[in-house]
């Protein structure tokens, strides 16, 4: 880059932060805290006295910029100020409050010294918060005071431009700033929909939904569980999520669920209900498993019931070391014995049985072996 374009460069990011800078005011939303240098937008409403007029003074502030100062008992400036909506707002004001030797030495509650108002809503209540010694004077002076006057929860009930008025009652006091912050609470948020179960099994089931909302803190879920009432399970599903896995159910158990959102200023309405039926365990293994009546060409499994939600059976035999195969899985629900007609003389068989339903089958029961006998030859 040469110098030139450099320069240009230079001048266009200087232009392109200003413009960054625009429209993060023009996009800045009251709703959480506007700062108003007072500097920027004072308008004089009363210069008297003989200290002089109201005046930008670049120099007196400890850290934040210009100020204005009011240089007698009696000047008076005014700020506007846009309140997009009616509700309750804190007002704060930097202001010097103080020598070097009196924190509060500009503060109303000990001298009256300044005088807050708003045009149409009368004088507003400030008090003193948070002196703190200017180091930008300390050098030079000894330092002086400066401190946050706030008005809280002051109630506006109508949006629009406000005049916020502030008046000296002392000599030489200086404002920096001002900050409103709308503290109403936020409206209810929308009501979560479309309320569905995935997932389901035994032992949990997974909650989806769609968030409607961009102001919830949180989701909160109700389960009626086998009909004993709706009762909370959970409220701390964070904001914009759209799942929750409820890994609180039983077998076999019928489960209504709904959900709504939430913030400071409450609870929305609830989601549609759902009714999710939990799917049931997995049977418990039979045992015991034993063979009889051994011949060339069949033989008998014995084994014992253990379980008393099994739909079926299922035999896996192991021929002469060729690897375990489904030989049935048919067997009757309570059945305790089957007969095995495939088997050849001279046979090596092994055999595990299990029980099953819609869970899935159960674990096995103990292996046996069943050698058959070679065929007699007359
Ligand atoms: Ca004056
Ligand atoms: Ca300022
Ligand atoms: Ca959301
Ligand atoms: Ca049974």
């Amino acid at each position: 880059m040469n110098n030139l374009s450099t320069y240009k460069y230079l001048k266009m990011k200087k232009y392109i932060v200003l413009l960054a800078v625009i429209s993060m005011i023009y996009s800045f939303n009251i709703a959480t805290a506007q700062r108003i240098e007072i500097e920027d937008d004072y308008q004089v409403v009363n210069n008297v006295g003989s200290n002089g007029s109201l005046y930008v003074d670049y120099s007196s502030n400890n850290s934040n910029g210009a100020v204005v100062r009011l240089s007698d008992d009696g000047d008076e400036l005014s700020v506007s100020i846009n309140i997009p909506q009616s509700g309750t707002y804190d007002f704060s004001v930097w202001v010097r409050c103080g020598s070097n030797g009196n924190s509060t030495r500009f503060w109303p509650t000990s001298y009256d010294s300044y005088e807050f108002s708003i045009e149409g809503m009368g004088t507003l209540n400030f008090t003193g918060n948070v002196g703190t010694i200017s180091e930008f004077f300390q050098f030079d002076f000894g330092g002086v005071y400066w401190g946050l006057m706030e008005a809280k929860n002051v109630s506006i009930s109508s949006a629009g431009t406000k005049v916020f008025h502030i008046k000296s009652n002392d000599v030489w006091l200086l404002v920096d700033y001002m900050e409103v912050t709308n503290t109403s609470p936020p409206a209810t948020p929308t009501a979560p929909s479309n309320l569905a179960a995935s997932n389901v099994s035994s032992s949990s089931l997974q909650l989806n939904w769609t968030d409607n909302s961009n102001d919830e803190d949180n989701f909160v879920v109700e389960r009626n569980a086998n009909g004993g009432g709706y009762l909370e399970l959970t409220s701390t599903i964070s904001a914009n999520s759209t799942s929750y896995t409820d890994n609180s159910v039983s077998a076999n158990g019928s489960y209504q669920y709904r959900i709504a959102s939430k913030n400071t200023g409450g609870q929305s309405a609830f989601s549609n209900e759902i009714t999710v039926n939990t799917t049931s365990n997995a049977p418990a293994a039979p045992s015991s498993l034993s063979s009889s009546n051994v011949s060339s060409s069949s033989l008998q499994l014995n084994w014992t019931d253990n379980s008393n939600d099994e739909d079926n059976f299922i035999i896996e035999r192991n021929a002469n070391g060729a690897g375990y195969q489904v030989l049935t899985s048919s067997v009757a629900a309570n059945s305790t014995s089957y007969t095995d007609n495939s088997v050849s003389a001279d046979g090596s068989y092994e055999y595990r049985v299990a029980s099953a339903n819609s869970a899935g089958p159960s674990a096995y029961s103990n292996v046996i072996t069943a050698n058959t006998p070679s065929v007699k030859s007359l």
